[in-house]
Formats: C-alpha cells, structure tokens, sequence
C-alpha cells in the first residue's frame, strides 16, 4: 500500500495557532490543535477491493470524504480524523496495512526536521538555509569556465559565504542536458583543491558528484556532504562512502543521465511519482547506512522534466515535503524560468529568488543558487511572513 499526501499549502495552521494564542492558549497546544484541524488530502494506492470498500465505510461513519475508484483512495479529511487510521488498536482491522504508512506521514506532517546532520555539524532549519554554487567546470550552462584557476573558486565562495551562504557546493561535471561525461581522475582534479582550501578556511563544503571515488577525494580533502544529482543510480557504491564518512547527503531526482534525460520527461502526475522515486533513493541511502537525519531529498527541477512539469511539481512541493525528509531545490536560472520570463540565463537570478520564495512556502528549507545575496533576501522575506513569531 502507498500513501501519498496531495500538496496542501496553506498557512491555514499558522492562521488557526494565531486565533487561538489571541485567546489566550499556550503555544503548544494551539499549534497542535492546529496542525490538528488542517485538512489533508491523502492518495493511497494499490489497495485491495476489501480495503477500498472499508475505507468508504470509513468515510461514511467518519464524516471525511473518500473519492474511489479501482485499487486507490483519496482521503481529504482533517489531521485528527486521519490519526485513528494510523493505530493498530483504532483502525479497522480490514485498514490495517494503511497504519505503518499513514503514522509515518501524519508523525512527519506535526513535526517536521528541524536539523540536518552533516559531517561535523548540525545545520538548523528553522530558516531557509542557502547553498552557494561554486562550479569549477568549463561547460556548465550558467557559469562554466568563469572560475578557471583555484583562487578564484576559493574567492568565489568565500564571496557567498559573506552574503549568506551556508553551504558550498563545488562541482566539477556539468550536469546540462546533453554534456559529455567527465573521467573521475579529471573531476578529482578539478575539485579537491578548491574543497581543500575552502575546508582549510573552516567554510561548510559539499560536492556535487555522482562518481564513489570523487566523493571519497572530496571527503578525504574536507566536504561534509555529498549532493549526488542522480539520486544514487550512476554509482551503486557512492551512499557506502557517504556512510562510512558520517556525511551529508542530498539525493535528487532525475531520470537516466544528462544525456538522455530530456527523452524521459514522461508522467501521468509528476509529483506523486517524483516523490515515489525519491523515496525509493532515500531507502536505498539508509540501507547503504546513511542516517534518516542525515539525508536531504531534492525534486530535481529542470532534470528529465518539461517546463510545465517543473512548474506543477514546484506548486505540488508539499507532496515531496510529506516524503519526512528536509528538501532541497535548484531551480537556479534553469530554462524553465527563461520560458515563463523570456528571459536569457544570465538573466535569470531574480526569477530564481522568487521560486526560491515560492518553494520556502511550500516547505523547502534548503536552496541551491548562483546568486546567494539576492536569493536570500527574497527568502528572509517568505520567512518573516510565514514563520510563527
Ligand atoms: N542542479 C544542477 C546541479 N546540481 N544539485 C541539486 N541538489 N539540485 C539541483 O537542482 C542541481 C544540482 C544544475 O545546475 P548548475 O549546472 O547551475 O550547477
């Protein structure tokens, strides 16, 4: 049985916390009397006939509505209406295998990671948290070729570090659809001075990698988290290397390689399926040992997605945010935001900070950019409206 959690933004919970504080409730109990009430849109599928036809009885005791139709279910009811469901001693003995799945998501959707466990760290969530972009390529599509020697790298990103950045993250392979493969003697080149020297300065470094062995240089050289682009397919060994370092990870979402992508852009309702398969990579990271706190799930945006896919799945984010994971996003002056703007790619970085403003509401906390001070002043803005002061 899967159960999927249809986007519900909405800052109804932080209206109904306000309303009760005001009446003179303690913090506590009013933000979870609020959680409580929200109204929730619940997909669950491969479920047997027994099971649909319990979950309509369900619905018709309960008061929730239950739309049905061959082998899925969609729930839309409160919080509170759903939590029996997800207990074994409360649910319908014929709902039982909804209960595991179903607490997962509702215990996720009350209490949300606050923290994320990177090598030698912890780096809080409670504000949006920027990562900066530091390419050390000759080919990628915004920046390539611009920070050719070490130094420069270096400069660069102590340059975002100095307007916010909380991250780095170096890469040495373009990831553009269509871009030639680079050997791992070659990325290790490119990147472990730069990683060294940034770690050297005490700055937070990950490496955007898909290669085993460039991630372990980049750990050896000082990186504390490893954004792998292709959520763990390219390299099979690459989530044991991330383990034994006790490192970050950041999974993301793409189908086939940079070569082949663009062809693979097909679904019949993105969201849910780019949360399945993200799921999918995030239980293949803790089988290989990489702790729950320590994985950040990212919906790949502009990889093997058209661009009204990555509009849907942006405004669906909530879906992969019920995933239970902190989620990341790099929608950084990607072609998506050039077609709905018209705007060329080195144009792009104020259309970046909106979807970045647009994600924080939809519960990403964690945003990957070329132009960090820009970025984070549109996000320090979405905080302060939607954080509960
Ligand atoms: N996008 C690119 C590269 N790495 N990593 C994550 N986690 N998320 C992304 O969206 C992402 C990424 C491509 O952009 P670039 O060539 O400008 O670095």
């Amino acid at each position: 049985m899967k159960v999927t959690a249809l986007a519900a933004h909405t800052s109804q919970p932080e209206a109904v916390r306000a309303a009760l504080a005001a009446r003179g409730w303690e913090a506590q109990p009013a933000w979870f009397a609020a959680t409580g009430i929200q109204a929730l849109v619940v997909l669950i599928e491969t479920i047997t006939e027994a099971e649909r036809e319990a979950l309509v009885h369900w619905g018709a005791k309960s008061g929730a509505d239950v739309l049905t139709g061959d082998g899925w279910a969609l729930i839309a009811a409160a919080a509170s209406r759903l939590a029996p469901l997800a207990r074994y001693d409360r649910a319908p003995p014929a709902l039982a295998r909804l209960a595991p799945e179903l607490g997962r998501f509702l215990a996720a959707h009350a209490e949300p990671p606050r923290v994320w466990a990177i090598r030698g760290a912890e780096l809080p969530l409670d504000k949006p948290l920027v990562i900066g972009i530091v390419n050390v390529t000759p080919d990628s599509f915004s920046d390539g070729g611009h920070l050719a020697t070490v130094e420069a790298a270096v400069e660069h990103g102590a340059r975002l570090t100095a307007q916010g950045a909380r991250l780095l993250d170096v890469g040495g392979e373009s990831t553009r659809p269509g871009a030639a493969p680079v050997p791992a003697a070659e990325e290790i080149a490119r990147v472990v001075p730069v990683i060294a020297e940034l770690a050297r300065r005490g700055l937070p470094v990950s490496v955007d990698t898909r290669k085993a062995p460039v991630a372990q240089a980049a750990l050896d050289a000082g990186a504390a988290v490893v954004n792998d682009v292709s959520g763990l397919a390219f390299d099979p060994t690459l989530a044991g290397v991330v383990a034994a370092a006790g490192a970050g990870l950041i999974v993301m979402h793409m189908r086939g390689t940079p070569d082949t992508m663009d062809s693979l852009a097909e679904y019949r309702h993105v969201a849910p399926e780019v949360a399945a398969e993200l799921e999918g990579a995030a239980a293949r990271a803790e089988a290989a040992g990489v702790t729950r706190n320590r994985i950040v799930v990212d919906p790949g945006l502009g990889f093997a997605k058209t661009a009204a896919q990555n509009f849907r799945l942006l405004d669906e984010l909530a879906t992969i945010v019920a995933l239970g994971y902190p989620v990341a996003v790099g929608p950084s002056r990607k072609r998506f935001l050039g077609s709905a703007t018209g705007r060329p790619v080195e144009d792009r970085d104020r259309a970046t900070a909106v979807a970045c403003a647009l994600a924080w509401e939809r519960g990403a906390r964690l945003f990957r950019v070329h132009d960090v001070a820009l970025t984070r002043e549109a996000l320090t803005l979405a905080s302060a409206t939607t954080s509960p002061t």
